[in-house]
């Protein structure tokens, strides 16, 4: 087994900076040693990568994919293979995608529908939560199937999209009393949905159809209320685990603010379109170029009663939310965002992204908003714990999977579709966007992935992890 030593680095961990050389062996952490020990103890490698003045961190985990999936009448157009790759062009080594249950259909199948669409095709790990798009007695069964026998220990519902995935107040329940049974994590797209439809429909009739009037229409504080009322229910199940996604909204945050400081076990994740993106530099861009920032929940207005990006960023530092991911959801210009010319309310909602999620969130850092030691926990370290795949991943310690990121903080990386742009999409959503530092190199199990500008990884190297249950709370 090859042995590599990653050398005069600063390791970077959720407690802190240090430095040290790493040993990998095959596809394990060895060792770290204290500057000097290397040569005091004569450790001899196969190769050694020199970290000088750079970052050695743990791979990048994102926890909110969605490769593959059919929605908005056509299918999310990163494929495992590409947008695997992709992933590991940005610091990433795990990814947690979301198999799919529609209603009507069988969560045992849904779930080998996934397995079959990722098998032999990742370049990177990778792990499922399920999406139960029709809970009924027998997908209540069959989640506690998944998490018993599958690895699978989270299930994303939506109180959102009414007709395609949205489950009601009685069926969410159920769902969750089932997950207080089995130990499971629920994980919410909290947007009342039932609502947003009316004023969908109203703003149609009165003829607006830009893609920001795709923002309008699912103001903020529905966001919050839907939130409030997934938290009430976790409450009513037993204080079940609630893993709030992709939080847009300040009056959302106010809600898992409340339930955390009750003690409720309650979490949040946000992404970075909603750190940084608005309705005006967005969404309403001239003609049909908004498209290709129209995802759910929305980007947020900068003129809104509150105070969006500076919340969440603040909601990142308290530890209100845990986790960055991305809902990397892709879609392209041509023949899928156009599907919704001349009605919003047809373009596939969706953002690529899972490229950038460590450059952007790195940012952050730069910008004074998080620590570097945050910037590691709310993308690596956190995701691991919160989904059942810590120590393995999510840490630079000895006997963890060497998926380690070698991060350059003195070059700067250009996002761009001439520039860096490696997922399966005709345009960038993040096109010009200039980041302070640099993803060097990539090792995924011991294998280096990705190196000097050039992916060295290998399709089907990604393996499916198992997980346990949340480790956040135990
Ligand atoms: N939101 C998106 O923007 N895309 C995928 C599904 C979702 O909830
Ligand atoms: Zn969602
Ligand atoms: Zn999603």
């Amino acid at each position: 087994m090859a042995r590599t030593l990653i050398i005069n680095g600063t390791i970077i961990s959720p407690t802190g900076l240090s430095a040290g050389d790493v040993l990998v062996d095959g596809e394990t952490i060895a060792a770290i040693f204290q500057p000097g020990q290397v040569a005091a103890l004569g450790i001899t490698a196969d190769r050694t990568i020199d970290a000088k003045g750079k970052y050695v961190i743990p791979g990048g985990i994102d926890v909110h994919t969605h490769m593959e999936l059919p929605f908005g009448g056509t299918e999310a157009s990163d494929t495992f293979e590409t947008g695997s790759n992709a992933a590991a062009w940005g610091g990433v080594t795990t990814i947690v995608d979301m198999a799919l249950q529609r209603y009507g259909e069988n969560v045992q199948e849904g779930l080998a529908t996934w397995h079959r669409k990722a098998e032999g095709n990742c370049s990177i790990d990778y792990a499922f939560h399920q999406i139960i798009g029709g809970i009924d007695d027998q997908s209540l069964k069959d989640m506690t199937y998944l998490v018993e026998n599958e690895g699978v220990t989270s299930f994303k519902l939506f109180m959102a999209y009414p007709g395609v995935f949205y489950s009601d107040d009685g069926q969410i329940l159920k769902a969750m009393q089932t997950a207080s049974e089995n130990g499971a994590m629920i994980m919410m797209h909290a947007e009342n949905g039932i609502a947003i439809d009316v004023l969908v429909a109203q703003h149609l009739a009165r003829r607006e159809t830009d893609p920001k009037y795709h923002s309008i229409s699912r103001p903020s504080l529905l966001e919050g209320e839907a939130t409030h009322r997934a938290i009430v229910l976790s409450k009513v199940a037993g204080n079940v685990p609630l893993y709030i996604v992709h939080m847009s909204a300040a009056e959302a945050l106010d809600e898992v603010a409340q339930a955390q400081n009750e003690g409720l076990n309650v979490f949040a994740e946000t992404c970075p379109q909603y750190l940084y993106m608005t309705l005006e530099d967005h969404l309403a861009q001239p003609g049909f170029e908004g498209a290709k920032y129209v995802c759910s929940p929305p980007i947020r207005s900068k003129h809104d009663h509150r105070h969006h990006h500076a919340d969440l960023w603040k909601g990142l530092r308290m530890n209100e939310l845990a986790i960055v991911s991305t809902d990397h959801c892709p879609f392209c210009m041509k023949d899928q965002k156009e599907l919704g010319m001349g009605d919003f309310s047809k373009i596939p909602n969706g953002i690529a992204g899972v490229e950038h999620r460590m450059e952007l969130i790195y940012q952050g850092v730069v910008l004074g908003e998080i620590s570097l030691e945050r910037w590691v926990e709310t993308c690596s370290t956190t995701p691991a714990r919160m989904f059942g795949m810590y120590p393995k991943k999510g840490i630079i310690a000895a006997g963890s999977d060497a998926d380690i990121v070698v991060w350059d903080p003195n070059a700067k990386t250009k996002i761009g579709i001439n520039d860096k742009h490696h997922m399966n999409t005709d345009h960038s959503a993040w096109e010009g966007t200039v980041i302070d530092g640099k993803v060097d190199t990539v090792m995924s199990r011991g294998m280096v992935v990705m190196e000097n500008n050039k992916f060295t990884g290998r399709k089907g190297h990604g393996k499916y992890i198992r997980r346990g249950l949340s480790q956040y709370l135990h």
